[in-house]
């Protein structure tokens, strides 16, 4: 019985996933759900891409966090609209979170729209949230086996963000070792090795947002 009720829970996920995608690409709205660990570096590497991005995309931000508005804070401070969403105790945000928080958001006035959902990588595998695309961060102190050993999220991932490059000298964090299993899990995806504290190789992902908002708006 608890599995049918969890399968039903899905499929109304998914179907209300499918509305939010299609409204935002009505509107010509880009949406990404970034996701990772909780402090991976997720708020940090928004504000290097907003920071890279100079004011060239209009963006907004959905902030996930089970309580406070501290990242939203942070986000808000930068001139970007933000929407705080607090799960209230849930480990991920669903498809009918972000359609509430869609309400607070003027689609006419955005070109990209970042959801950071809440620090999980098991949780935000299964719920679909209407995205076009998803962003996996992965810091290298948290361990190169976390793609071999959370493969779901990486697996639905288009892109891997390794973050705190800076700090890899004092770990043993391997990048071909996550870079072979990404290939193997997510062959399409790209990769990019980032300090987003420092901005250190944050243009080339910046660069690639970019070009994604920009062939979904000429797909249009
Ligand atoms: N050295 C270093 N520290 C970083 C880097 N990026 C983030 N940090 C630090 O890592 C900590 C967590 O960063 P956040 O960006 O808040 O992480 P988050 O994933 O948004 O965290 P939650 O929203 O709580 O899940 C902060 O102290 C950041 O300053 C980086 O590139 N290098
Ligand atoms: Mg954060």
């Amino acid at each position: 019985m608890k599995i049918v009720a969890a399968k039903k829970i899905l499929k109304a996920n998914d179907q209300l996933a499918e509305e939010n995608r299609q409204k935002l690409t009505a509107a010509g709205v880009f949406c990404v759900n970034v996701v990772g660990s909780p402090g991976a570096g997720k708020t940090t590497l928004l504000e290097a891409l907003f920071a890279a991005l100079d004011g060239r995309l209009r963006p907004a931000v959905i902030e996930g966090d089970i309580a406070g508005s501290i990242d939203a804070e942070r986000i808000e401070k930068l001139g970007v609209p933000v929407v705080q969403i607090n799960t209230q105790g849930a480990c991920h945000l669903d498809a009918s979170m972000i359609a509430a928080a869609a309400e607070d958001l003027d689609y006419s006035a955005i070109d990209l729209l970042l959801i950071e959902n809440v620090g999980n990588l098991v949780c935000t595998a299964g719920f679909d949230l209407g995205e076009h695309l998803r962003i996996i961060v992965l810091s290298t102190t948290e361990g190169d086996d976390k793609a071999a050993k959370y493969p779901a999220i990486f697996q639905g991932s288009h892109a891997l963000v390794i973050t705190k490059a800076d700090l890899l000298p004092h770990t043993n964090f391997d990048t071909r070792r996550i870079a072979a299993d990404m290939k193997r899990l997510a062959p399409k995806a790209e990769t990019f090795q980032v300090a987003a504290l420092t901005g250190e190789g944050i243009a080339p992902a910046a660069e690639w947002l970019a070009a994604k908002c920009a062939a979904s708006a000429t797909d249009d």
